[in-house]
């Protein structure tokens, strides 16, 4: 039985929860929500397992995992055996990769630096911030987007954990204009609706669903 902890408004979370897993991949799990407006994240039992303080984790018996990639690749490791998510093939798996590293060292790392000091601490939005992150999408629609995921015709653990990035700048207004970015307008209308017939899918769907008519609402 593998444990999750999470919070579903976290994108690393979504990620998570989305699919490199548990319902997606018959993996038995359960599901505990941590408050991090309440900092249960800071309760001395998760600390102790978790001494980050992080969300997603998991605990699949006496192994405690987090960061959202490394858990995403993990499952599929462990759990994928038809491998739909996480590729086999030496150069396709260092192309999912590839793919994860960006997303965690310069695509996330562009959003957040632009999105989180004016979601969670209400400062002004920061222009060169702004550029730095568009100059990522504007990567990604030119040379990453070759077919309709980012890794050809089939989705990997890379294009949940990017979508799930993608999503954030939506919390602070930001529009992806389909003019602009015809491919990324796409390819997270394609990721909004990606969800089996599964449960936890559905419900994360849902979820990311109801994101992008609150975007929608707002413009
Ligand atoms: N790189 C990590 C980021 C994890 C992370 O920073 N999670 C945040 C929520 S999005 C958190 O749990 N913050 C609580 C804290 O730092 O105490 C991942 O991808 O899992």
């Amino acid at each position: 039985m593998v444990e999750i902890f999470s919070m579903v408004v976290s994108a690393p979370c979504r990620a998570v929860l989305l699919k490199g897993t548990a319902n997606a991949l018959n993996v038995e799990h359960s599901i505990k929500n941590i408050n991090l407006m309440k900092q249960e994240q800071m309760a001395e039992d998760f600390v102790a397992m978790n001494p980050a303080h992080v969300v997603p984790t998991i605990k699949d018996g006496d192994f405690v995992l987090w960061e959202s990639r490394a858990i995403l690749q993990y499952l599929c490791n462990k759990y994928d055996k038809e491998n739909k998510f996480y590729p086999v093939d030496a150069q396709a798996r260092a192309r999912v990769d590839y793919l994860l590293n960006f997303d965690l060292g310069t695509l996330y790392k562009a959003i957040g630096e632009y999105v989180y000091p004016i979601w969670l601490y209400k400062q002004a939005p920061d222009a060169e911030k702004l550029k730095a992150m568009e100059a990522k999408f504007e990567f990604i629609e030119q040379h990453l987007l070759k077919g309709a995921y980012l890794n050809g015709d089939s989705p990997t653990i890379a294009d949940i954990s990017i979508s799930c990035s993608l999503y954030v700048p939506t919390f602070v207004g930001f529009k992806f204009c389909p003019e602009k970015y015809p491919k990324i307008t796409a390819f997270r209308e394609k990721m909004a609706t990606f969800a089996n017939n599964e449960e936890l899918s559905a419900q994360i769907a849902e979820c990311m669903k109801a994101m992008m008519a609150a975007e929608e609402k707002s413009e």
